[in-house]
């Protein structure tokens, strides 16, 4: 029988619509039903566990699943053994350390003595002695930011996305204990042919990974201008150039990073550049 890759996936949480959609994205199709806990793809041999995410470690560890996909927070928490694969670049957070506004911080020995409030005991039991800090870690599995207006703790370690959450809790951050991000992770001893599955995903996915960094760009240009645009334009291997109808003109094709096109297009347009056209690009297969 041929093998069959186990990825966990979270069944309903922050992780869960990036996930799919990554899956998605991916050319995997599947139904995913609200009520099932597991679920089979019909044009790749995956089948998805639908699974709370604290527990995607452990499973993803004892090979019940072959690769998860969870947070670094999550990972790191757990203190389980899993590679990682691939960063994901979606769900980015911090794990950071908060107190009230008015408390005097003055770096984190500020908090000798105190009791700090978390979900994360290992991840600040592991930074506190790291940094010589004895403070008391009080466990929570939920509501954390309230546990210093309730007189729960006088510190909370919890993430942090936007920092509306601390502000509207007149919490402020003081220290970034962990960036995360969501991880693809796998079991560390995957049969060969599952291995081979597993570089058959990881292609599909740095395919659509790349692309969403990029956009694709056209643009007319005096043929007298074409070297300094191409200076300005790489491309995956380099512009493509065409002759217009119009002499003297010419058409480029390229492709431009997300980040930098901002930058690219004054320099462009200062080259002589008209009619820019920028479009998404779904996949980019090297
Ligand atoms: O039910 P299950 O156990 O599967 O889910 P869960 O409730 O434990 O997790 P879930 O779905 O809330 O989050 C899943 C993962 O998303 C986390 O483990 C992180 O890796 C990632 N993630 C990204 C976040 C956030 N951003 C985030 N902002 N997880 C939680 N938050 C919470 C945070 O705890 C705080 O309450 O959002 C609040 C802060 O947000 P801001 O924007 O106000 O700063
Ligand atoms: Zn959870």
């Amino acid at each position: 029988m041929s093998e069959t890759l186990r990825l966990a996936i979270q069944k309903s949480g922050r992780l869960s619509e990036d996930s799919l959609n990554l899956i998605k994205e991916c050319g995997i199709d599947f139904n995913k039903s609200d009520n099932k806990l597991t679920s089979k793809a019909f044009n790749f041999p995956i089948e998805f566990l639908f699974l709370r995410d604290d527990d995607i470690p452990g499973y993803v560890e004892d090979a019940v699943a072959d690769i998860g996909i969870v947070g670094e927070n999550v990972l790191a928490e757990k203190g389980k053994e899993a590679d990682v694969v691939e960063k994901l670049g979606f769900s980015k957070c911090r794990l950071s350390i908060a107190v009230p506004k008015d408390f005097p911080y003055n770096g984190i020995a500020s908090l000798a003595g105190k009791s700090i409030a978390t979900s994360y005991p290992k991840i600040l039991g592991d930074y506190l002695k790291k940094n010589k800090v004895n403070a008391e870690i009080h466990e929570i599995s939920g509501s954390v930011e309230i546990a210093p207006n309730i007189g729960l703790a006088e510190g909370i370690c919890d993430l942090v996305s936007s920092g509306s959450t601390l502000i509207s809790n007149g919490l402020k951050e003081t220290e970034v204990i962990l960036e995360s991000q969501a991880l693809l992770i796998a079991n560390k001893h995957l049969s060969k042919a599952k291995k081979s599955l597993v570089e058959q995903l990881l292609f599909r996915i740095k395919s659509v990974q790349r692309a969403k960094n990029s956009k694709y760009i056209l643009l007319n240009a005096p043929a007298n201008s074409v070297d300094t645009i191409i200076g300005l334009l790489p491309g995956v291997k380099s512009p493509t150039v065409m002759p217009l109808a119009q002499e003297g003109w010419v058409s480029l094709h390229s492709v431009v990073k997300e980040n930098e096109f901002w930058e690219i297009v004054e320099k462009l347009k200062a080259a002589g550049a008209e009619g820019i056209l920028v479009m998404p690009i779904e996949k980019i297969v090297i």
